[in-house]
């Protein structure tokens, strides 16, 4: 055991001093933070960035905790074709009013450097180390585009089709679904039809994944999330009911669709790939498990099956044109249940279990070679503190915050400034609970604002307070900093 902790940190070392030495420039890790529409990838990133420059309590994050992490300081990224991640901005509303970050829906970048001192004398023996840790949020949506790539036109349109005339979906669909059975496949080409269709197709995608019962989310990605690209050509086509039309007619609706669905593969997803999936080199997933579980057995189900869509586009190696692309690949990927926070931390453990389990089938079929994967449970910015409430005779663990405007529990509304002790429910010992019996899950989910920050007597803020973020920095870069 011994023995293999030794030769593992010379080999870490090893690699860390000779990209130094060889490279002539300082090491660089592309962390990617991915994860579905209000999951907390905002809130992780300012909150990393936020616990890392103002000296964090972060007691499970070794270079911290052994006082070699000397500074982390914002630098500009290496992209200059990226937007950059507005962290003043997100910290602003965080830390002085209380708000949580607007939402966003495009890529964005931000570079963080670390000075710190190396562990080992040979490292130490070169100069003290920096790290240029550069963090790239994106939605994860995106990913779920991926498999577009090896589909025809056709193909696409004959499943997106079957997918909306499924029981769940076929309400949603309904509209969408009626306007396409009118449309004649070699019928001439007409841009005032190609929008209707397009609007009525992103209306249907919309409305199941806020559907409160489902999270399900299927391509396009941009059509949920658009980024720049929105009202764009590339953006504007739908499935169409193709029969045994010949979709190669010139100037005909099926060959403008077709055009365009080429387009946006070749336009949007393929880009997104080689530019910036390609190039990570550490992944976080957020997922937002405890909203699923709070809508039920479906929604967790729909989870699972988006978390197994996610999890299929970091097996490059079975993607051929993209393996061909990758010049780094992906050596770790953490699946991380944000908001752990709204939990007593008894139930973190549990909540953490449940990730592992909706994940697990996931990781297995993956089979990932040489990349290590984990699964946590976090808060990026706490919320909420403990208490011990008692209750008709029965003492029982409680959480204490501020819920936001407009949020109510058994009938008691908020206005956003009163604090309050809710008990959240527990959480199943047995994730398989949940998972077999479709079983739902009482949890108590009421959504807080972000914490009042104490200062010091000399007026500075001090950290974001947080769950187990410290033990998230230790996986993603702990061994970067040897
Ligand atoms: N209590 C609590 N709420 C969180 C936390 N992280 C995110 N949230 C909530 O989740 C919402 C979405 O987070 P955000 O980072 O914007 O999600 P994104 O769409 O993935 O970037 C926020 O507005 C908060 O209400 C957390 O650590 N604790
Ligand atoms: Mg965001």
């Amino acid at each position: 055991m011994q023995l293999t902790t030794i030769t593992d940190e010379t080999r870490l070392v090893l690699a860390n001093v000779s990209e130094r030495a060889t490279g002539m420039m300082t090491p660089t890790i592309r962390l990617g933070v991915t994860g579905l529409a209000r999951a907390g990838k905002t809130v992780f990133l300012a909150a990393l960035v936020h616990n890392l420059t103002h000296g964090g309590r972060l007691p499970l994050f070794k270079a911290v905790a052994t006082g070699r992490l000397a500074a982390a300081r914002l630098e500009p990224q290496p992209d200059d074709d990226v937007p950059r991640f507005d962290y003043e901005r997100h910290v602003q509303a965080l830390v002085d009013e209380r708000l949580w970050p607007d939402s966003t829906s495009r890529l964005s970048e931000l570079r963080l450097t670390i000075a710190y001192e190396s562990a080992s004398f040979l490292s130490r023996a070169i100069g003290s180390g920096e790290l240029h840790l550069d963090i790239v949020d994106y939605p994860g949506e995106w990913l779920l585009d991926l498999p577009l790539l090896s589909k025809s036109y056709a193909e696409w349109s004959r499943a997106a089709i079957a997918v909306a005339e499924g029981p769940s979906r076929r309400g949603h669909a309904a509209a969408w679904l009626e306007r396409v059975a009118a449309i004649a496949p070699d019928a001439a080409e007409d841009e005032t039809v190609a929008r209707e269709l397009a609007g009525l197709f992103t209306d249907y995608l919309k409305a199941c994944r806020t559907d409160e019962h489902a999270v399900s989310t299927q391509p396009p990605g941009r059509f949920l999330m658009p980024g720049d690209l929105d009202r764009s050509p590339a953006l504007t086509f739908s499935p169409l009911r193709l029969g045994g039309a010949d979709s190669r007619r010139g100037g005909s609706m099926a060959r403008m669709m077709e055009r365009r669905f080429e387009s946006y593969k070749s336009h949007v997803v393929r880009p997104f790939f080689r530019d910036h999936f390609a190039r990570l080199d550490r992944q976080i997933v957020l997922v937002d498990v405890l909203s699923a579980l709070n809508a039920g057995a479906g929604a967790v189900a729909d989870l699972e099956r988006a978390l197994g869509d996610i999890l299929a586009s970091f097996r490059l190696g079975r993607t051929n044109w993209l393996s061909g692309l990758v010049t780094r690949r992906i050596d770790r990927i953490l699946f991380a249940a944000t908001k752990a926070d709204h939990l007593h931390h008894r139930d973190h453990d549990r909540l953490e279990a449940i990730l592992g389990r909706l994940v697990a089938r996931a990781i297995e079929r993956a089979k990932f070679v040489g990349t290590y994967v984990n699964v946590l449970a976090l808060a990026s910015v706490r919320a909420t503190r403990e208490a011990s409430v008692t209750h008709a005779g029965e003492t029982l663990p409680s959480i204490i915050g501020t819920p936001l405007p407009g949020e109510s529990v058994d009938g008691r509304a908020f206005d956003g400034k009163t604090e309050t002790a809710i008990f959240p429910g527990d959480l199943p010992d047995d994730p398989e609970a949940m998972a077999s019996g479709g079983e739902d899950i009482e949890v108590r989910f009421v959504r807080f604002r972000p914490p009042k920050l104490e200062r010091t007597a000399e007026g500075l803020t001090l950290s974001l307070p947080h769950v187990r973020l410290d033990r998230a920095l230790e996986f993603l870069l702990g061994d970067r900093l040897w």
